[in-house]
């Protein structure tokens, strides 16, 4: 992993991705170019393993289609160089052209005084919880005191959950009663991290709300509360769950509607089949996916470094 990328210390930079389950979705891509020469069907086989591990059907056409010009132009014959290409595009694809280093750095926070203010919102049971405790975790290895705000107030055991998450952390967790307004518990969250000198305020959001209020509108209350506190902009993180594949995708839009994010991270990548949604996520929220979630302990998060995960992806495993 990039070390510039990384502002949490050194525990989630050594190991190799692939050494994760969730990467047997591209063992199949790898398998169809070891032929000794181009079978006509390549393309069509290449265009359904990638749609099976949830690429996204016009992502893979559109990346084919690239591949085949290419392949064309430079009158390719051997597999190992059209896959090659294929490697070249995927890793294009990933970077996005996207300055990493500077969207990380963008969660850092500015000093004292002006916290750092963090909402984690996303669709239920994506993982928003768990995400929050492992950048808790992040933040506080490198050296930054953190305050968790307990604004899921739509069921008491989620403010129970944050709360664990807080004992094991070491790290305050403002909460309010179930049912409360969660623009309440993030000002007074925002004023608590003042008051105590902390300069990371992680919110914790629901999936739904308690009553009738459009969620949408309840997230933009919540970033304007924290703006009359005199902070910098907060920042929104959008969890999505890699195991819910396209679908998932959809439903994270349908969530966010014209509401923007400041990052995205990818829960659930172990084990997860539907790995090649990560392709998709910046087609769809125009935002790269900046941490990869790769289990339910606060040290499965990895920063992501789009060429480090694609040469990851296509080393043969030991
Ligand atoms: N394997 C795996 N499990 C994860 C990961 N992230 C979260 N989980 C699990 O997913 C489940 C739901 O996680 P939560 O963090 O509670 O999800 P949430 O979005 O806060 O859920 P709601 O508050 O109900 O909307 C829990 O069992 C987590 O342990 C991950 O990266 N990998
Ligand atoms: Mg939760």
């Amino acid at each position: 992993m990039n070390k510039e990328n990384d502002f949490s210390g050194e525990q989630n930079c050594e190991a190799s991705l692939i050494q994760n389950p969730g990467h047997t979705w591209f063992s199949k891509i790898n398998s169809l170019f070891k032929t000794k020469s181009l079978r006509e069907t390549i393309w069509d086989e290449l265009e359904e393993a990638l749609i099976l591990s949830d690429v996204g059907v016009s992502i893979a056409s559109d990346m084919i289609d690239k591949v085949k010009t290419d392949v064309k132009s430079r009158a390719i014959h051997d597999p190992s160089e059209v896959f090659d290409i294929v490697k070249i595009q995927i890793k294009s694809m990933l970077a996005n052209g996207v300055d990493y280093s500077s969207l990380i750095k963008s969660l850092q926070p500015s000093g004292a005084n002006n916290p750092i203010v963090i909402l984690f919102v996303g669709v239920n049971g994506v993982g928003k919880t768990t995400t929050l405790a492992k950048m808790a975790y992040l933040y506080i290895e490198s050296g930054h005191n953190v305050i968790i705000g307990a604004a899921d107030t739509f069921r008491a055991a989620a403010i129970d959950q944050i709360k664990i998450w807080g004992e094991r952390l070491n790290v305050d967790v403002v909460a309010h009663s179930q049912g409360s307004d969660p623009s309440a518990v993030v000002f007074d969250t925002i004023e608590a991290a003042k008051a105590r000198k902390k300069d990371v305020v992680l919110i914790d959001t629901a999936g739904r709300m308690h009553n009738s209020v459009n969620l949408m509108e309840e997230l933009n209350k919540m970033s304007r509360v924290a703006l009359k506190t005199g902070i910098v902009q907060p920042k929104t993180i959008l969890v999505l769950d890699t195991s819910t594949g396209q679908n998932g995708l959809q439903q994270a839009r349908a969530f966010l509607g014209s509401i923007g994010c400041d990052g995205i991270v990818l829960t659930k990548f172990d084990g997860s089949s539907r790995g090649g949604v990560i392709l998709s996520v910046y087609t769809e929220f125009e935002m790269p996916v900046l941490y990869i979630g790769t289990g339910e302990q606060l040290q499965d998060l990895q920063v992501f470094d789009p060429n480090q995960f694609a040469d990851d992806l296509f080393s043969e495993p030991s």
